[in-house]
């Protein structure tokens, strides 16, 4: 049988997986690194984050990117789309892929930017970072402080000890938590005992408890964001920021900190909790603001 040429077909066949954006290019290219980790075997409720990077894309096909306040669009923004990473099941397995990769990326002095996957996804990024970087800076946008020493019953690492972890295993860590708002006693007294997790009340407090001379990785969990505006969450914590309040802290923080930012992340997004796509349109409005800002160097 001949072989026939079908460059029409096979056209479609590479579009059939979404990218951020629609962007197609090779991972080489670009100042930010997108990369999605499917990953929610720590998860302590409903799984199901594995599904987000692609409901992320998806929901990203979706939106208007053009900011007609500083005339930047995120689909011109410098970055590339690599994909995902393999799915894995075993939080050690995830922590020798994606530190790998995320060591390679930030040594060639690009910008890392992880749709997870549920929280623990941070954790071999701050580590691979640390490692590349030495001093971090961690800014925390998430309801919870993630702190607790084990959870559930015996566990060491999951999606609510990964700020513990970090702040134990990675020396010259700092960890500034932006508005968090539900706490166990024990996290609480253990943010209180250290002198390097802040808690910041607003933006401008923020900015000010960042040290300088560090590397900053921004993390997301999308359950900072009241339930009412993302109720696709493994943990809904009610009395929530707003979106637009994030936002804005989100565009101080990058805009102050633009060279000093190593990488990014969000993470949390459950696509089957979500109320349609609510969830996972907000992360994609996100990605679009954050890598307009990026872009902006
Ligand atoms: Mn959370």
């Amino acid at each position: 049988m001949s072989r026939a040429q079908l460059p029409l077909l096979r056209t479609y066949a590479e579009e059939v997986y979404p990218t951020l954006f629609g962007r197609r290019c090779r991972p080489e290219e670009g100042r930010v690194v997108f990369l999605g980790a499917p990953f929610d075997s720590t998860t302590s409720g409903i799984p199901g984050q594995r599904l987000a990077p692609r409901r992320v894309r998806e929901a990203s096909m979706e939106l208007e990117t053009f900011d007609p306040t500083t005339g930047r669009d995120s689909e011109e923004a410098d970055f590339c789309d690599a994909g995902d990473i393999p799915l894995v099941v075993d939080h050690r397995v995830l922590t020798e892929v994606l530190g790998g990769i995320a060591r390679e990326v930030l040594t060639s002095g690009k910008v890392l930017a992880v749709c997870g996957g549920d929280h623990f996804v941070t954790y071999p990024v701050v580590k691979a970072a640390a490692e590349v970087f030495g001093e971090v800076q961690l800014v925390v946008f998430d309801a919870h402080l993630d702190l607790r020493d084990e959870y559930p019953v015996r566990c060491k690492y999951s999606h609510a000890t990964v700020m513990r972890r970090l702040v134990e295993e990675v020396a010259q860590l700092r960890v500034v938590y932006f508005r968090p708002r539900a706490f166990s006693r024990e996290e609480w007294s253990f943010a209180s005992s250290r002198d390097n997790i802040v808690i910041a009340g607003d933006a401008e407090n923020l900015l000010s408890s960042l040290k300088e001379g560090y590397k900053v990785y921004v993390s997301i969990d999308i359950d900072y964001v009241d339930p009412a505006y993302a109720p696709g969450v493994g943990s809904p914590e009610p009395l929530g920021g707003t979106p637009e309040e994030l936002v804005a802290a989100l565009k101080a923080l990058v805009g102050k900190r633009k060279s000093e930012i190593a990488g990014v992340d969000i993470v949390e997004v459950n696509p089957l909790l979500d109320a349609g796509s609510t969830t996972s349109a907000l992360a994609a409005k996100l990605w679009a603001v954050i890598l307009r800002e990026l872009s902006a160097l």
